[in-house]
């Protein structure tokens, strides 16, 4: 008898979070844990028979051995068809336009994004559906609900199947494609952007580094950026995925991504530096001795975008998650499309873009994407931001000069306290909530409460109602500070705390970003009383 039927019993903590279930790796392979979650994501979709699915993931330590989980399973649970990255590789990104391309009815998504791998780090699994993007809240909740009460999974009783030979196999009565994991997305990008433009860039002695982190994006980005863009050999960095990423952390930002910080900033810094992460939905942006915030990008990417072909009828209009600085609203203001402020995570945005109500999105965390898949895209706003370096002639240095001048500048920094007893954590957050009402007219040293609240959002498309979905206090003047709990952490809780303020004073365009903010990150300190709940002084990752 090739098929199984295993009984099982609800296992705790298959709760999924912003972006997918993220447990520790050792969790994952426990027992019947990643089984049960997978039967519980088949039957929370109405179950997956007669289906086609896209599976890959971003390479990490058991990626293969839990794609061929997943496979058994969807044999037993009788699909009719995976597609899989070769070698069991696709970027986030990559598996939303395939599921698009091939009008596929969902995909699995094998990562848990910037989190560390490898045996003693982190793993993580996400569904996404057949718009291509991550389960909304209404799936996401029906699958939980299935992990509480799932009592059977099914699986065939075979070893495993091939992934790392190009074609269509059988397994079981289910049909295994097994694709290049570059092909279609490289493809897809060469329709939004001008390759020639980019290459003629690159061969005009333009210079950058890309730093896939040892992470999904290397194959992607040597395809792209130096097989087709003509970008010298050597511009991408630790272009191999490794299962445990080299020892780091594949997060884009100026802790994680030091190295590529250190080259920017140094005696030979080349043009442009971009970073990857795990699963290559994020990209971090710096140019010579400039770095650029992921908000400020989002508001610069929506400002020029026009200037790419994908983008030359103008946006529809642009969303941004609740903590993402404010630039890109006065963007939306002059340029008169809407800007829609959404809870974090990217589930959010699918509605907005299905519904040609957006058409670029961007959150501060590094993620920036459009209408042309269903996720954030790494690679995608690499692509965009030469295109528009190409297009302009300018340095990152003096575009984003001009656009502070023109636009004013959002300050922008985002601490995190990481493992944080749970408690401690909730207690910030309720001694916070509890003076809510009491805030607004009164002042923080000398900063003013206009208004503060938490955040609750109204999908304009759906009429679904997300509530708590962080604190905001916003002062007189243009400055705020923002406060929430993590979805992504693996260990106790993580409190992240978002500083803005604009400055549209001339002279003060060019402050040190930590001055600019010493006021409303004071007023924070006061405000959430932070060190004597948590014991915490210093912000474990300031971003
Ligand atoms: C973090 C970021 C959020 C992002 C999410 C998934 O969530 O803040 O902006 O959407 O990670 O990113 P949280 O809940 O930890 O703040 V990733 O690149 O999965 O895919
Ligand atoms: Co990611």
């Amino acid at each position: 008898m090739p098929m199984q039927t295993v009984r099982t019993r609800p296992i705790e903590g298959q709760k999924p979070g912003t972006s997918g279930l993220r447990k520790k790796t050792a969790v994952f392979k426990r027992p019947h844990f990643l089984e049960n979650y997978v039967q519980s994501i088949f039957d929370g979709i109405g179950g997956v028979q007669d289906k086609v699915l896209v599976v890959g993931g971003d390479g990490r330590f058991f990626n293969d051995d839990a794609i061929q989980i997943i496979l058994r399973m969807a044999a037993a649970n009788g699909a009719a068809k995976c597609i899989v990255g070769q070698g069991g590789i696709l970027s986030t990104p990559a598996v939303s336009h395939l599921i698009r391309k091939r009008g596929a009815d969902g995909g699995l998504i094998l990562s848990a994004s910037h989190n560390p791998g490898g045996p003693d780090a982190d793993f993580g699994l996400k569904y996404n559906g057949p718009n291509g993007g991550p389960a909304t809240e209404g799936v996401t909740d029906k699958i939980f609900a299935r992990t509480q009460d799932i009592d059977i999974y099914k699986i065939t009783a075979s070893t495993g199947v091939d992934i790392d030979t190009l074609g269509i196999r059988e397994h079981q009565g289910m049909k295994v494609e097994i694709v290049d994991p570059v092909e279609d997305y490289a493809a897809l990008m060469e329709t939004l952007f001008d390759f020639d433009k980019i290459h003629a860039l690159f061969a005009g002695g333009f210079t950058m580094r890309f730093d896939a982190m040892h992470a999904v994006t290397g194959p992607y980005a040597h395809a792209i950026l130096e097989d087709r863009l003509g970008a010298e050999a050597g511009s991408v960095l630790n272009g191999t995925p490794s299962p445990d990423f080299g020892g780091g952390h594949p997060d884009p930002n100026p802790i994680w991504a030091k190295d590529l910080m250190d080259v920017m900033h140094g005696p030979a810094a080349p043009d442009f530096g971009a970073a990857s992460d795990g699963d290559g939905d994020r990209n971090m942006i710096v140019g010579r001795n400039t770095y650029v915030t992921p908000s400020d990008s989002l508001a610069v990417l929506t400002a020029k975008a026009h200037l790419a072909p994908g983008y030359r009828d103008g946006l529809a209009g642009v969303a941004r998650s609740m903590p993402t600085s404010r630039a890109v609203d006065r963007v939306a203001e002059a340029l008169g499309i809407a800007c829609y402020e959404t809870p974090t995570g990217w589930k959010f945005f699918g509605n907005l873009l299905d519904a040609g109500k957006a058409t670029l999105c961007g959150e501060e965390s590094a993620g920036t994407g459009s209408d042309h898949v269903r996720e954030k895209d790494g690679l995608w706003a690499v692509l965009l931001w030469l295109n528009i370096l190409a297009e302009t002639g300018q340095s990152v240095a003096d575009l984003m000069s001009d656009f502070w001048a023109e636009y004013g500048r959002c300050y922008y920094s985002r601490h995190d306290y990481e493992a944080v007893d749970s408690d401690k954590a909730n207690a910030v957050m309720d001694g916070l909530r509890a003076q809510l009402p009491a805030l607004p007219g009164g002042s923080v040293g000398n900063l003013v409460v206009e208004a503060a609240d938490e955040f609750a959002y109204d999908d304009p498309v759906d009429g679904s109602r997300a509530t708590g979905q962080g604190i905001r206090i916003t002062f007189e003047g243009g400055a705020r500070a923002v406060f929430r709990l993590s979805g992504t952490g693996t260990e106790g809780a993580t409190i992240r705390v978002y500083l803005e303020k604009l400055e549209t004073d001339a002279d003060k365009l060019q402050l040190n970003p930590e001055h600019a903010l010493a006021e409303v990150q004071n007023a924070a300190r006061a405000l959430s009383d932070l060190t004597a709940k948590t014991g915490r002084v210093d912000p474990d990752v300031v971003t």
